[in-house]
């Protein structure tokens, strides 16, 4: 490996390698093992164009005019862009803020960059100015690059408070109506024109073994850190999804989630989808308006929700009934998938369901496609690779019991060693021999399938006695009236902490605190476990993803 370990982040300000490489031994393990090996990220695409180049790649853009672009007009697309950053003067190592939402740009941009081994920090469009100025300064980028408007919001005008407020932005790149400011479209055709004339060398490529992308992390405390994640590592991870999910070149992938978040990208996503030579079809939107008749005129094979959409599409397919014929595979992740409306899936969409328990760190489990539906409902499967190494462990950071729940701790090739320029953090964030802490807390099945049980620190600590917030919500969902909640604690002045159940109730029910704990009681649940108040909200407040935000919850009615 060629980085060296860094363990003061801040003493290498300006240095693109402010990440932990795995240790020497490791890596020559997964290099001879078969899971690192071949050409950096921007390469394959000249592979991928060379062997399917007329095959439709990406499908963008408004119902009334999608962008259609090939394997080999990709490629070409990739090429210019990269000679138009190289001409603004981005060199290989720096770094992008890239915050676009699902268009035809965000994978010619992404290829450019991995083409130059420039990284791309990969923001979500719903992020605003303090998450961006924190991952702009974070991360030293020297350009952002947004979309002139998303759902309403105008970015352009974020980006002049981003580059006033973090100077080191020199560059702000827009996809679309430019203005004034830098059009992606403009560069690419600079770069075109430069490469016609021979006025464009390309810079060597980047060494696969050097990160490639860095990811932002999903986590709900403290500011979002960046994850490094190498050519070499990243590649494995979308192309053994691919292979996991069957993906051919006869499938039609779906971006539906934001496509900077790993499990659309990469798992297997977008890059696991062109790595096939499978088309990537750009949802503008998640909504099931336009993702419904994309996946009919598209011809849409799989896709890729968190549960909370999930829930969207399935109760709106059951009213609508849209032509799903064509989906074969949906994968749901990101967040607890509860039984009953994993099973309402394959009836009403007419596609099997995957359970997938992933992380921006890295480790991802599946549940397999060649065993039972069951399993597909109620674990969140298993590890992706052989050589993922998983620990359950108390707090003490000993082995639990077979069958037991405890902290999931992990390490594997494409799980990296340490978050980027966070020497501090990752002190604590890791063990000393190298695992992730997720946080996560899980329990092993016989069939060796991982089930999901909450969140360490998603605790309600009432009086000294903690009730697990993601177990009681397990129960409350199983209440017909209830359609989505969220358990957080609510401050008292006797016990410290009281439980308060937060609920979005199933379309014309009405629930009261008294049903609800003698529903509880009936299941079985010890008195301890049962709320103490109740909230009914329309709605959830949701993360960049989709996710319930139990942060912003708390903030709003802690
Ligand atoms: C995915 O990645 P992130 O980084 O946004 O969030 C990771 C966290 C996990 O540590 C876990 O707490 C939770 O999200 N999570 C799940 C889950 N999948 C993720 N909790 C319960 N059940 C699941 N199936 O969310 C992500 C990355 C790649 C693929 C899929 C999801």
């Amino acid at each position: 490996m060629s980085a060296p370990l860094v363990t003061d982040a801040a003493a290498q300000p300006d240095s693109a390698d402010g990440w932990v490489p795995w240790p020497e031994e490791f890596a020559r393990r997964y290099a001879a093992e078969g899971y690192w090996g071949g050409g950096p990220l921007g390469d394959r695409l000249r592979d991928w164009a060379a062997r399917s180049g007329a095959a439709t790649a990406v499908v963008a853009g408004p119902a009334s005019g999608p962008v259609r672009l090939s394997y080999a007009e990709l490629d070409q697309a990739a090429d210019d862009l990269a000679a138009g950053l190289t001409q603004l003067g981005v060199a290989p190592g720096d770094r992008i803020l890239v915050q676009l939402p699902n268009r035809a740009e965000f994978v010619t941009l992404l290829f450019a960059m991995l083409r130059l081994g420039v990284i791309p920090v990969l923001a979500l469009p719903a992020h605003r100015r303090v998450e961006i100025e924190h991952l702009a300064s974070l991360s030293g980028a020297v350009a952002y690059a947004v979309p002139d408007t998303y759902e309403g919001f105008d970015h352009r005008a974020l980006a002049r408070d981003v580059v006033t407020a973090v100077p080191a932005v020199r560059h702000v790149l827009v996809a679309g109506d430019a203005g004034a400011l830098t059009g992606l479209d403009a560069l690419a055709a600079a770069g075109a024109a430069a490469r016609r004339e021979g006025r464009a060398a390309a810079p060597p490529a980047p060494d696969p073994a050097g990160v490639a992308v860095l990811l932002i992390s999903g986590g709900t405390t403290g500011k979002p850190k960046l994850i490094p994640r190498t050519h070499w590592d990243y590649a494995y991870n979308a192309a053994a999804s691919a292979e996991l999910c069957g993906l051919t070149a006869d499938d039609r992938y779906l971006v539906a989630l934001p496509a900077a978040h790993n499990f659309p990208l990469a798992c297997p996503g977008i890059l696991g989808a062109l790595g096939v030579g499978a088309t990537v079809v750009m949802a503008s939107s998640p909504s099931p308006d336009v993702a419904f008749d994309l996946i009919a005129r598209e011809r849409v094979t799989v896709t890729a929700l968190v549960p909370a959409l999930a829930r969207i599409w399935v109760d709106a397919a059951e009213w609508e009934r849209p032509d799903t014929a064509s989906l074969r595979l949906l994968q749901v992740g990101g967040a607890r998938l509860d039984a009953e409306l994993a099973g309402r899936i394959p009836p009403i969409l007419g596609a099997r369901v995957q359970q997938v328990f992933g992380m921006a760190e890295g480790l991802l489990n599946y549940t397999r496609l060649d065993e039972a539906d069951e399993l597909a409902f109620t674990t969140q499967g298993r590890p992706l690779a052989p050589a993922d190494e998983i620990r359950i462990v108390d707090s003490d950071g000993a082995d639990v019991a077979p069958g037991e729940v405890g902290e999931l701790w992990t390490r594997g090739p494409y799980t990296p060693r340490g978050y980027y320029r966070a020497a501090e953090h990752n002190a604590t964030a890791f063990s000393p021999d190298g695992y992730y802490r997720s946080g996560d807390l899980v329990r092993r099945t016989l069939s060796g399938n991982l089930v999901v049980e909450g969140r360490i620190k998603d605790v309600v600590n009432r009086g000294g006695e903690n009730v697990s917030a993601g177990e009681l919500e397990e129960h409350l969902l199983a209440h017909p009236a209830i359609a989505q909640a969220a358990v957080i604690a609510a401050a008292d002045e006797q016990v410290g902490e009281s439980v308060r159940a937060v609920v979005v109730l199933a379309p014309g029910a009405t629930l009261t605190l008294k049903a609800v704990k003698a529903f509880l009681r009936e299941r079985g649940l010890a008195r301890f476990m049962l709320p103490d108040l109740l909230t009914v909200l329309d709605a959830l407040p949701l993360t960049a993803v989709g996710k319930i935000d139990k942060r912003e919850l708390r903030r709003r009615i802690g």
